[in-house]
């Protein structure tokens, strides 16, 4: 839950750990207060950068930069005090409690970002692409989330929500005043109807792309014991970061690395060997149900199986539980044998052969994972909100169709007009809010 609005907050803003610099970030009445308490300058101005030390009890504590902003120029809206120390955990620590014990509260999650919401800094389709450039996990995914900040998403929802409210207030305007106000035609009723809904299917068209952007995309390693699914793991990441040898049953946690494939986040997991005899122990056994459940959620499955040993029963069962998905089968070993396959790549994880070309396959695996070039990113609550638009339109849509009165017709294009507003945030509860700034990390 966030805490009052009222009260001043102080966080750091930047990565813990160590760095050249950390930022201390201070929002609400009282920041010039703070900082008048703590730093060797007396009495901020805004839109200045003050070089001087942070005291304690004057004791000199560090260095620091300070920049002062005044409400309504700031990220919040309010009075903020961001002061630049050198990067180290005890020192930005430090200072951080120094504002607190001079009158701030820490920060909860997303409460800087909530507050820009507040003091309409931005709009909530904004808020929640700062959220999605800070947990972008591709590059491609972080360009687009740039866009939605800088309010392409808000403005295209926006004119949707305007040609609604002009619709709706011909529709009322006639309903409260007959005598002074034609009714609207149903033909142009119709049209403005369809046209909209166009417009919010043609957001909606790429859904799935966002989907994949925001979740990037599994790709499960499977097959029998031994074949080489962790040596490929490793291969893949150019990272020796999963145990090889050559005891059947090595792996049995499931293990994952991701990767920008690209600019799609593609996560790689390696998975225990899947077989079912009695050497099997307790450890290895819930290993094989975590890689038959991994599995099944994979978008795409890399299915391994050993050249030398031939397509063998096993891996005949082990394939036909995932053919129905999109796969890739390749045969590992290929330098121990003359065997060839046919139907699946054959590769070598100790020469290296043909590991250009399964790579090349599982780039095009992802890449048709992510149909088109997306132009509006959404998250499933906006989706959501999307969608009880639309139908709420259908619903009016079809009532003109049906020459029903126009008082009727006007209550659902309201209840679209209502949904339509979640998007941006015009309309929204404390349950929706508190949810999407839980998701923020402290200090944004
Ligand atoms: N010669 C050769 N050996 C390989 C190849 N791929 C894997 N191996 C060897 O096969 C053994 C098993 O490899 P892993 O990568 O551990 O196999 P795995 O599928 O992860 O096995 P589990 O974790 O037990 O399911 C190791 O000794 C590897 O060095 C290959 O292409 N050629
Ligand atoms: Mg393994």
């Amino acid at each position: 839950m966030i805490n009052s609005i009222s009260d001043t907050i102080s966080a750091i803003a930047t990565p813990i750990g160590n760095g050249g610099v950390s930022i201390i970030r201070i929002s609400g009445d009282k920041s010039f207060e703070i900082i008048n308490k703590m730093f060797s300058t007396k009495n901020l101005e805004a839109g200045r950068i003050y070089h001087g030390w942070i005291n304690e009890n004057n004791e000199k504590i560090d260095d620091v930069i300070v920049l002062p902003f005044k409400a309504p120029n700031s990220y919040t809206g309010e009075d903020v005090i961001e002061i630049q120390c050198h990067g180290g955990i005890h020192i930005t620590n430090k200072i951080l409690n120094l504002t607190i014990q001079n009158g701030a509260r820490y920060a909860e999650k997303g409460e800087y970002t909530k507050r820009a919401f507040l003091n309409h800094k931005m709009d909530l389709s904004q808020a929640e692409a700062v959220l999605d450039l800070i947990h972008a996990r591709s590059e491609k995914f972080a360009v687009t989330s740039a866009k939605n900040l800088f309010g392409k998403l808000s403005i295209e929802v926006g004119k949707i929500r305007q040609e609604i409210m002009d619709l709706l207030s011909k529709i009322i305007a006639a309903v409260d005043f007959p005598e002074d106000v034609k009714e609207p035609e149903y033909s142009y009723i119709e049209e403005t109807i369809e046209q909209i809904i166009e417009k919010i299917n043609y957001i909606l068209s790429f859904s799935k792309s966002s989907n994949v952007f925001r979740q990037g995309i599994k790709i499960v390693l499977a097959g029998r014991p031994n074949v080489g699914k962790s040596s490929l793991f490793n291969a893949l990441l150019n990272l020796e970061r999963a145990i090889v040898t050559d005891i059947a049953g090595t792996t049995r946690d499931v293990i994952q690395e991701t990767l920008d494939i690209d600019g799609i986040a593609a996560t790689i997991i390696d998975t225990a060997g899947i077989r079912d005899d009695e050497n099997v122990n307790k450890v290895e056994a819930i290993g094989i149900d975590y890689s038959k459940k991994y599995v099944q959620e994979a978008d795409v499955v890399l299915f391994l199986y050993d050249l030398k040993d031939g397509y063998t029963k096993e891996d005949e069962e082990i394939f036909e539980s995932i053919k129905d998905k999109t796969y890739i089968k390749a045969a590992t070993k290929c330098d121990l044998t003359a065997n060839r396959a046919s139907d699946a790549i054959c590769i070598s994880l100790k020469t290296g052969e043909n590991l250009d070309i399964l790579k090349e396959k599982i780039k095009k695996s992802v890449i048709s994972q992510n149909l088109t070039e997306v132009e509006f990113i959404t998250n499933q609550r906006q989706q959501k909100a999307l969608e009880e638009t639309k139908n709420s339109l259908i619903n009016a849509l079809i009532a003109a169709q049906n020459k029903e009165i126009q008082d009727l017709i006007s209550i659902d294009i309201k209840s679209a007009l209502m949904f339509i507003s979640e998007v941006s945030g015009e309309v929204i509860t404390d349950d929706i809010l508190n949810n999407i700034f839980d998701n923020f990390c402290i200090g944004k």
